[in-house]
């Protein structure tokens, strides 16, 4: 991945390909009560597409490829495959908006450091993420992805650096909780602090898509976004 200029790609215009259709839903603002009465996948940017004029708040969700995004938001809507997931690194290569009950978008990046496609492919995809970052009006908070058994890599740095100069603070889940002995998670999270070096008070959640560990305090900061800015 490159870093790119955050206004690479500005200038020019071209309208979202695809428009799935909302499911029409009532406004809802406490997404643990009501649980995802209505899902849909609204719309899919692809790299020369103009994002959309969002009408709800969106959380986004970045990280690299295979980490586990597609999962987790799977996890969140309680649904088993909505956004598409697989074991082949590389899957979700647009910016795939979720409608959450008309309420909420949830925005499912696409993964960077994919090693089997081409520099020009990564720069783009990484000028793709920095641009949403920096153009979304309605981004209100931004997950990092990383997987809790690996040092975070160059790109992960990368990603996490993009997030704070865009302003965001990001909240961290540390994916694949079912992977590691429970021994082993404090000194994983350890070393996420300390790789990316974390700003104080930088919250890490440690998350597993199977056993669904985490996923309630993800909900909570969910619902925060939700009462702020509705
Ligand atoms: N054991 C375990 N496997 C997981 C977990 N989360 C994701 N996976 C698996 O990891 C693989 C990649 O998951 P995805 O959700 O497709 O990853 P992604 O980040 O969306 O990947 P891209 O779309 O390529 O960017 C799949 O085989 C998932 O089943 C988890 O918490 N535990
Ligand atoms: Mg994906």
């Amino acid at each position: 991945m490159q870093p790119g200029g955050p206004r690479d790609g500005q200038g020019k215009s071209f309208t979202c390909p695809i428009h799935t259709g909302a499911v029409p839903g009532v406004g809802e603002r406490n997404l643990l009560e009501m649980i995802i009465k209505n899902v849909s996948l609204e719309t899919v940017c692809g790299i020369t597409s103009k994002l959309p004029d969002s009408k709800f708040p969106e959380v986004a969700f970045a990280g690299k490829s295979n980490v586990g995004k597609s999962s987790l938001i799977n996890a969140l809507m309680n649904r088993k495959a909505l956004a598409r997931t697989s074991s082949q690194p590389g899957k979700t290569q647009t910016i795939n908006y979720y409608n959450i009950n008309d309420a909420i978008y949830f925005v499912d990046l696409p993964g960077y450091g994919y090693a089997r496609v081409n520099e020009t492919v990564k720069a783009k995809w990484g000028r793709m993420i920095e641009n949403y970052l920096h153009e979304s009006k309605q981004l209100k908070q931004v997950f990092l992805l990383l997987d809790i058994r690996h040092a975070p890599s160059e790109n992960d740095r990368i990603m996490y650096g993009w997030i704070l100069e865009n302003g965001f603070r990001p909240i961290i889940i540390a994916t694949k909780l079912d992977k590691i002995k429970r021994s082993q998670q404090q000194k994983q999270l350890g070393l996420i602090r300390s790789a990316l070096e974390v700003e104080e008070g930088t919250v890490i959640v440690p998350f597993s898509a199977q056993t669904k560990q985490g996923k309630d305090k993800i909900y909570e900061i969910l619902d925060k976004v939700l009462e702020e800015n509705s």
